[in-house]
């Protein structure tokens, strides 16, 4: 799905002889939007059972998925726990690291951009 147009380059619309300069305009089509996602953080105190319960509650993941996200970020050292578009993403990131603060625990997710890929 196609949210906004960009335009991408001047195009050349008259080469006839004889003309001084060029008469260019602009070719436009559809953007796809940019999507970040949401990279939960390892650190070696906030505990396991609290982790999965936040990738349930904010990312709607079943608790089988929850623990799976939660392993590979215990495990790897981080882990996206969902893909959104910016806005999305960043109110979703400052939610958990808010809830994480309030409830003393470390627990820390970025918002990082998905690298674009070509055959979308
Ligand atoms: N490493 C933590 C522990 O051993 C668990 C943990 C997992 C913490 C994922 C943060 O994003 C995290 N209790």
């Amino acid at each position: 799905m196609f949210y906004m147009l960009e335009i991408i380059a001047s195009q050349k619309s008259d080469d006839s002889e004889g003309e001084l300069g060029t008469i260019t305009e602009p070719v436009i089509r559809p953007k796809k939007p940019s999507m970040y996602q949401v990279v939960l953080l390892n650190d070696d105190y906030t505990p396991m059972e609290f982790v999965v319960e936040i990738i349930e509650e904010f990312f709607y993941k079943t608790r089988d998925v929850a623990t799976r996200i939660m392993l590979k970020v215990h495990t790897e050292g981080k882990g996206i726990c969902g893909v959104f578009t910016q806005d999305v993403a960043e109110t979703k990131a400052a939610l958990v690291n808010q809830h994480a603060q309030d409830s003393k625990h470390p627990l820390m997710c970025q918002v990082e951009p998905v690298e674009d890929n070509e055959e979308d």
